[in-house]
């Protein structure tokens, strides 16, 4: 493992989560691993049928709300997918903030195990699963900060945005967590 300790390990930048050159990527899955639209279509229509074809084959019975699986990458420039499962948002008081926490943390966990340096995670459950972008930001930048400052891996955790508005309001989470302004 090469660790730079001079390179920040949490990275937020606007983009397309199946572009990013990096050990692992996130995919934002549903508990049947059954695919579907979002951050999951572009994942296997830009990856390719081998990670469906594994997941089938390895996770026949889905992953529970709040974990997470690791399959190969197929085509894509990662070598992991890792497919997270986040709460569908049903008003907030059905235990949504601490299922998104431990999908996050599964997700960075199976990173870690597999020797990941470098992982890209989207904002799970903020399309079609309707959480709230703002709560989403708060837990996931204190779920993200809190794993990184206790595992050396995975060293870098790049959140990938696919919007500037989304961007902004993860870059405000951030800047309350740590009390800075974040680097652009
Ligand atoms: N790169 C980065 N972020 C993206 C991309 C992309 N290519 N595409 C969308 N986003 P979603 P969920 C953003 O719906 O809410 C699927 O059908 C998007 O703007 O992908 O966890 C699954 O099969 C949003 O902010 O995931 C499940 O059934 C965020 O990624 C269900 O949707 C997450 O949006 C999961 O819903």
């Amino acid at each position: 493992m090469n660790v730079n300790p001079d390179e920040p390990r949490l990275l937020l930048v606007r983009g397309d989560i199946t572009e990013q050159h990096v050990d692992a990527i996130v995919n934002a899955a549903n508990s049947r691993l059954a695919g579907g639209g979002g951050v999951d279509g572009a994942i296997h229509r830009r990856g390719g049928p081998t990670i469906m074809q594994e997941t089938r084959r390895r996770f026949p019975d889905g992953c529970p709300t709040g974990s997470a699986v690791l399959t190969g990458g197929g085509q894509l420039p990662a070598k992991y997918v890792i497919h997270a499962v986040g709460p569908v948002w049903s008003g907030g008081d059905q235990g949504e903030p601490a299922l998104l926490a431990n999908a996050y943390r599964r997700a960075l966990e199976l990173a870690a195990e597999h020797d990941c340096y470098s992982l890209a995670v989207p904002a799970l459950s903020t399309g079609a699963y309707g959480y709230p972008l703002t709560a989403a930001a708060r837990v996931t930048i204190a779920t993200l900060a809190d794993f990184l400052a206790d595992h050396p891996l995975p060293h870098t955790v790049r959140l990938v945005l696919r919007d500037d508005a989304a961007l902004e309001t993860f870059r405000q989470a951030l800047s309350d967590l740590s009390g800075t302004v974040p680097p652009s």
